[in-house]
């Protein structure tokens, strides 16, 4: 797979206005005061209403009924139910009947089977279904007084088998009531900052399966797994009634509240309100009313968004300014510099142009172009002030070099990683692997048919694997089609831009690597070299490449901490009984699984990947250049002369394969065969015709090509580059960024990047169509002017920048220098979210290979536009 935020729109964004924080933060306790003796009165009325979004709202309380449903790939992804924005922040989610007491990723989740919203009755409800225990119930949520009430209504009661387990439960996230207190029925607690409520071991027999049968507890062969005990009950629970944000009262009408820590059992678990469902009961079988306190007239904070790193002289700069649809835009703002004696001097106030509503705010945009000084800046619009960030002709000199000298390091497999006094971690997956059992469909999307593919049996073990390749992400697992798209990424810039540097030591013999150490090597040819280890292994000891390599059990797959202990790194021998070794090899089945059915596209996809690899290490590792083209070489004559070779012709695109027209071109500039080219531009042509959509893909390849071809090539593309323009010309009219802003499941900055690589090729074969600020742009939006917040989405890259994220340390609450997340998501229908205080949304925060890899090819075309 794979933030405070009150904070990302006041004291960590905006350093300046700490002291206005502070006071605000002691208005806000004399407030609270007023508002308890407000509310007791009643005396005014936040009522939500249900709004054309289908929605419940009111000024600082947003409720979604189950906009957001569990649909994600990986489970329960803490992004469905019942949802509460509060005041800016989505702080509550799940709202769903759940079938234990703290509820993990891997738990059973239920279907949403019917959602009602209902404009004349002012409710919404839905229908929730548990398949395997034909168990359906019916949650309404309607407003009252200045709430909602939310109600369980069940047709059949609880089915035998759930009774006591199925109840109704609302999470809350941790990071939003960190320091905060409650009350239960007048006595009050502090939230935990870390977890340490009671639990309880119950036999395995009482357990509620888990995902496909799995667990996610290594119960050590002991047949038990462990049930978090509630740090709370009663009947009214007063959340943080110290602030008036985060203030929210929960009243069960009939049944009990119970106030569980989910973190008991998983680094990611949410403060949970349950209340078990009576048994043998039909109808309304339980009611809460829920109050999030609403700040009368409370309007977002506005958002200044720009690039944390700054500014090219020469370059377009524009921020963006993000509102809330409450506020009224003022007319200008000011760029303020600031002087060696540390004076700020107004250089220029402007007029704020409207660009106007995106998602849920109004966005204002305040051109400051004109201004070239090199120097050091800050953004005042109304009394907000940002961080500083520079305008300079240097600022994207090195802001690649964490990416290659730190975080891919950090990422590689099978060896040892230290940074000066820290271990990153020991050399993993030494046992690696095995082969695969048959028809298994794994929890990380990882699938194996009827037949292996290779000449290896079901779990026998396949030599050879462990050297080489990256973790691919947050978890440990080796994804061949992420290390395809980062190898091209990564020859690619090699061969653009040379990317020299050398701050990293890899020796690959004694599997050790060091990080800020020279040893006279490219790091960024140490690393291609890794990558493709790992690839010419599978084809040299498999017969062509594998979809993954992966720990086979979910207990393992959680892994938080260092990587050499989430297999016990020796073979597995089953002579030996689980949890018993002879030093040499274990009786615990914890070696990873290679994933090993063919498919022609992930064949072809790698004969590419290997080709352009074989090119990049000609110079540097010869006896593994040539490896790396002999292996792509057979993988195109096995595919394209005998097809039927694959079990599956068309399969792995879901896992990222794709067609033989990259192979092709990478293979003829590897080989210069006449037979690739043809078939390359046989491909070419049609495809950009098909598929034409500013997103990449044919016309990327295209410019990529242009040096290798005739001037005629050049020519007959002109016609699709003004096609494309048309294309990414739309995006100004979608967003204020004009991006291409994707956002379901997984935040699209990927997307971005390949926008702003695609567009630095259009505008070094065709400045006269597209001009530098296509590429800007994107870059811009990744490093910090994008909606929700001002971050640079790479770690450690610009003033202030991602400094949590999901990185394989997650559970520190940290990142990894030069890791680039995935984004913004979008909660449907209007929501836009990147966490800064909680690192555990994957589609938010994970750190990824390809986009990281795609980061560094297009830092160093930045660089190379400047230099120019
Ligand atoms: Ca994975
Ligand atoms: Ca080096
Ligand atoms: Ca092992």
């Amino acid at each position: 797979m794979n933030r405070n935020d009150e904070n990302s729109y006041a004291g960590v964004l905006f350093p300046k206005i700490k002291a206005q924080v502070w006071i605000s933060r002691t208005l806000s306790v004399i407030i609270t005061g007023l508002c308890l003796v407000f509310f007791s009165n009643n005396s005014f009325s936040q009522k939500l209403q249900l709004n054309d979004l289908g929605y419940f709202e009111t000024r600082g309380v947003n409720i979604f009924v189950y906009s957001n449903q569990y649909t994600g790939m990986f489970n329960d992804e803490k992004n469905a139910g019942i949802e509460i924005i509060h005041h800016g922040v989505r702080t509550s989610t799940g709202g769903a009947v759940r079938l234990q007491n703290t509820p993990e990723q891997w738990d059973l989740v239920p279907n949403v089977v019917d959602r009602k919203i209902d404009s004349v009755n002012n409710k919404i409800d839905v229908i929730l279904r548990y398949n395997d225990y034909d168990f359906d119930s019916k949650i309404s949520v309607t407003p009252k007084d200045n709430g909602v009430l939310i109600s369980v209504i069940l047709d059949k009661p609880v089915p035998e088998k759930l009774e006591g387990n199925a109840g109704f439960n609302l999470e809350f996230i941790p990071s939003s009531y960190f320091r905060k207190t409650y009350l239960i029925d007048g006595r009050s607690g502090v939230f935990p900052l870390y977890p340490y409520s009671t639990t309880k071991v119950e036999p395995l027999s009482k357990k509620v399966r888990q995902y496909n049968g799995q667990t996610t507890f290594d119960d050590r062969g002991k047949n038990e797994f462990i049930v978090p005990m509630p740090i709370a009950t009663g009947k009214t629970l007063i959340m943080a009634p110290e602030d008036p944000e985060h203030f929210i009262k929960i009243q069960a009408l009939d049944n009990e509240l119970m106030l569980f820590d989910g973190r008991d059992l998983a680094q990611n678990g949410w403060f949970i309100i349950r209340s078990i469902l009576p048994s043998k009961k039909t109808g309304t079988v339980l009611q809460w009313y829920v109050e999030p306190n609403a700040i009368p007239n409370w309007k977002r904070t506005p958002v200044i968004q720009f690039s944390q790193v700054g500014y090219n002289p020469g370059q377009e700069k524009v921020a963006v300014i993000e509102l809330d649809k409450y506020d009224t835009p003022l007319q200008k703002a000011t760029l303020y510099q600031v002087t060696p004696e540390g004076k700020y001097v107004e250089k220029l106030t402007a007029n704020l142009s409207q660009w106007g509503k995106y998602t849920r705010y109004n966005y204002l945009k305040f051109d400051f172009t004109s201004i070239k000084d090199p120097g050091i800046y800050f953004i005042k619009y109304g009394d907000q002030s940002t961080n500083t960030f520079l305008i300079g002709k240097d600022v994207y000199s090195k802001i690649w070099q964490p990416t290659l000298g730190v975080w891919f390091p950090v990422q590689m497999d099978h060896m040892t990683v230290n940074e000066g006094y820290r271990t990153w971690h020991g050399a993993p997956f030494l046992d690696d692997a095995l082969q695969a059992p048959l028809n298994i469909q794994h929890f990380d999307g990882y699938r194996m048919g009827a037949v292996t593919d290779t000449k290896y049996k079901p779990l026998e073990r396949i030599p050879g694997l462990n050297v080489g390749g990256w973790f691919d992400a947050g978890d440990y697992d080796i994804l061949t089609s992420h290390h395809i798209t980062t190898l091209l990424s990564l020859v690619d810039a090699w061969e653009n831009f040379k990317v020299d540097l050398d701050e990293t030591f890899v020796d690959q013999a004694t599997r050790y690597v060091d990080i800020h150490r020279p040893d006279g090597k490219q790091d960024i040819l140490q690393q291609i070299e890794h990558g493709a280890l790992n690839l010419v292994a599978q084809i040299e000891n498999i017969g062509h490449p594998v979809m993954g390599i992966i720990v086979p059990n979910l207990h393992q797959y959680h892994h938080l901490g260092d990587a050499i202990t989430e297999t016990d790194n020796l073979p597995y021998n089953p002579n030996l009984k689980p949890y018993e070794s002879d030093g040499k090899s274990s009786g615990t089945m914890d070696d990873r699984w290679a994933f090993t059915t063919r498919s022609a596209s992930l064949d072809y996809s790698t004969a590419g990947a290997l080709a352009a690899v074989s090119r990049a290490l000609k110079n540097y590792n010869k006896p593994l250049s040539d490896r790396c083209l002999a292996a792509a070489t057979k993988m195109w004559d096995e595919n394209f002369n005998k097809p039927q070779n694959t079990t599956n012709q068309p399969g792995g695109q879901a896992m990222g394969g794709g067609s033989d027209m990259s192979p092709a071109f990478q293979l003829y500039v590897a080989t210069r065969d006449e037979k690739y080219k043809n078939r390359f531009l046989e491909l070419l042509w049609p495809s950009l015709d098909r598929s034409l959509s500013g997103r990449g893909g044919g016309i990327l390849l295209a410019f990529q090509a242009i040096q290798y071809m005739d001037n005629d090539f050049k020519t007959k593309l002109k016609d699709y580059v003004i096609k494309y323009k048309g294309t990414i010309d739309g995006y100004t009219k979608e967003n204020p960024y004009g991006v291409p802003i994707t956002s379901r499941g997984w935040g699209g900055n990927a997307g971005v990047i390949n926008f702003a690589i695609t567009n630095y090729y259009a505008n070094k074969y065709f400045p006269e169509i597209i001009g530098p600020e296509y590429v800007y742009k994107g870059m811009n939006y990744i490093l910090g002017c994008h909606p929700y917040s001002n971050l640079s989405f790479v770690s450690g890259i610009g003033t202030r920048s991602k400094e949590i994220g999901y990185g394989t340390n997650r559970a520190d609450f940290s990142f990894i220098a030069g890791g680039v997340v995935p984004g913004l998501l979008l909660f449907q229908p209007d929501f836009l979210e990147n966490k800064e205080d909680w690192p555990f949304f994957w589609g938010e925060n994970e750190y990824v290979i390809d986009i990281s890899a795609a980061y560094i090819f297009l830092a160093n075309a930045i660089n190379e536009m400047v230099n120019k």
